[in-house]
């Protein structure tokens, strides 16, 4: 009997996302399968049992009646759960290593940029300016995850590691070793009374959007060396309230920001976030996915489920991540 056909599907224009690039992956990961990419109209829909994709429109899903799997190609699954005729088949998201570490790396990198005060430093050498500040040490700051998943989890491990304070907040209740959880909505608060730098690695679900607003930066705490508090976030655009953002930078409820994920990707030429000088911006690539990495792990899982195991990293659709 022939093996289902894997249908791929890669709306991006970023350059390791290259569509040809993931087909090659594929067939070489999986030789013994027809692997297509996504729109082929020469394609029998039918033949299809799996399809791999990285934010298909609404509806581009709805014709495949023999799907098993949907392996979505990243982490964050709300492109798709905004979907309402997604085939009603397990949704498996990335949880790799590979894309862990990267995100540990820009989380570290973002963390010590502003504990380490780098915008003032690279200010000074731009204007010759020999005038060094105190440098408190990490132990002096508590940086606040929120979102103690498979990606916040490694991040607060990691800063630990340097010596900072972590407290994390999630959904349910949680124990992460040297961290102090709080959950719920109930928990928020006194998560964010504790935090000097915010760090957001949550996924964008109905509850979460715009999380990230005037009241929660306002809770933050100031009294550390650092003063006013810093956001990092990494999680999506839609977490965040932008004009909130301004304006708490502007009027320093805020002392900057770094931001890799935009309500608008890409970002807009006219977005004031491009130049503001207490912003530091990356165009979502804080945890890029790498098509090697992640072709091994979809069709790992593919031979586990054909031979009647379960598959990992299953998306609950009713919670949105
Ligand atoms: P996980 O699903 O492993 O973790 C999500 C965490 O968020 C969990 O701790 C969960 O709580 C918590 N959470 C969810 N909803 C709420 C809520 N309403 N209130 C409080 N906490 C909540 O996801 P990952 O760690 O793998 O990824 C997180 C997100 O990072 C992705 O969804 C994606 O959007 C983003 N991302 C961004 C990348 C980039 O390059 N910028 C790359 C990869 C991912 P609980 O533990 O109780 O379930
Ligand atoms: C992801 C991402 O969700 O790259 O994996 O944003």
């Amino acid at each position: 009997m022939s093996k289902g056909t894997i249908a791929l599907l890669v709306n991006s224009n970023a350059q390791n996302w290259s569509p040809e690039r993931w087909k090659a992956r594929f067939g070489e990961v999986c030789p013994d399968r027809r692997v297509v990419l996504l729109p082929d109209p020469a394609l029998d829909p039918a033949e299809v049992h799996y399809a791999a994709v990285w934010k298909p429109k609404p509806g581009d899903l709805a014709a495949f009646k023999n799907l098993r799997a949907i392996f979505n190609l990243g982490a964050g699954v709300d492109a798709l759960m905004v979907d309402r005729s997604l085939p009603d088949v397990p949704l498996v998201r990335v949880a790799v290593g590979d894309l862990t570490d990267r995100m540990t790396e820009y989380v570290v990198l973002h963390v010590l940029m502003h504990h380490r005060q780098e915008l003032y430093l690279r200010d000074s050498q731009r204007a010759r300016r020999w005038e060094p500040k105190y440098q408190w040490v990490a132990s002096a700051i508590t940086v606040g995850v929120m979102g103690l998943g498979t990606l916040g989890a490694a991040s607060a491990d990691a800063l630990r590691a340097l010596g900072f304070r972590v407290v994390g907040w999630s959904r349910s209740e949680k124990q992460v070793e040297g961290v102090t959880c709080f959950h719920g909505s109930d928990g928020l608060d006194a998560f964010l009374r504790a935090t000097n730098i915010l760090v957001c690695l949550l996924p964008l679900t109905p509850d979460t959007r715009h999380v990230l607003n005037r009241d929660v930066f306002a809770k933050l705490d100031r009294s550390s060396p650092m003063g006013a508090p810093v956001i990092i976030n990494a999680g999506r655009g839609g977490l965040q309230n932008e004009p909130d953002i301004l304006r708490s930078l502007d009027d320093g409820t805020l002392g900057a920001a770094s931001l890799d994920v935009f309500e608008t990707e890409p970002l807009p030429e006219a977005s004031p976030f491009w130049t503001h000088p207490k912003v530091v911006l990356t165009p979502h690539n804080a945890a890029d996915t790498d098509a090697d990495e992640i072709s091994k792990y979809v069709a790992r899982q593919i031979a586990q489920f054909e031979a009647g195991g379960a598959l990992e990293n299953v998306v609950d659709r009713g919670r949105g991540y």
